[in-house]
């Protein structure tokens, strides 16, 4: 078990200068931002990213989204972080999740969905260590 998650506010948010606004709630939820940084996703890095996904219908379109502009990756530290968060943001279609969450306030589609979070410790590790060297996370 570990008390961090992964995170990603998506080119839309970003686009959107949602960036703040986020952030806010994040830290409002009590998690303490432990690695953060604005950076753009090669074509790359996106396929790798996302390969569990590849042979999805969608898995052009997502590699496409995410790397047509920059991201905000951090890593979040909470007890209970992955499962807290994916409450925190909601479901991946913003259409069904829940009032006050982070996608039911700032994503359109399910395409564009403002947020990424951790599925699991296990991910949030590989996808935290994908994003930041050592010396990076605090
Ligand atoms: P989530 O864990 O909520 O981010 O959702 P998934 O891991 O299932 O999907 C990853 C991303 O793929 C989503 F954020 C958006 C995209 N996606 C689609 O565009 N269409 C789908 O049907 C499912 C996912």
């Amino acid at each position: 078990m570990t008390n961090r998650t992964f995170t990603m506010l998506k080119p839309d948010a970003v686009e959107k200068g949602y960036i703040g606004a986020i952030l806010e709630k994040i830290n409002a939820a009590g998690f303490r931002i432990v690695a953060m940084k604005m950076t753009q996703m090669t074509k790359t890095d996106a396929e790798n990213f996302y390969a569990v996904h590849k042979e999805r219908p969608f898995f052009g379109e997502l590699v496409e989204f995410m790397t047509r502009g920059p991201i905000v990756a951090a890593i979040l530290e909470k007890e209970n972080a992955v499962e807290d968060f994916r409450k925190l943001i909601g479901a991946t279609n913003p259409a069904n999740a829940e009032e006050g969450t982070i996608r039911k306030l700032y994503a359109t589609s399910m395409g564009e969905n403002a947020v990424h979070g951790s599925d699991s410790d296990e991910n949030a590790a590989i996808e935290g260590a994908f994003h930041f060297a050592g010396r990076e996370m605090f």
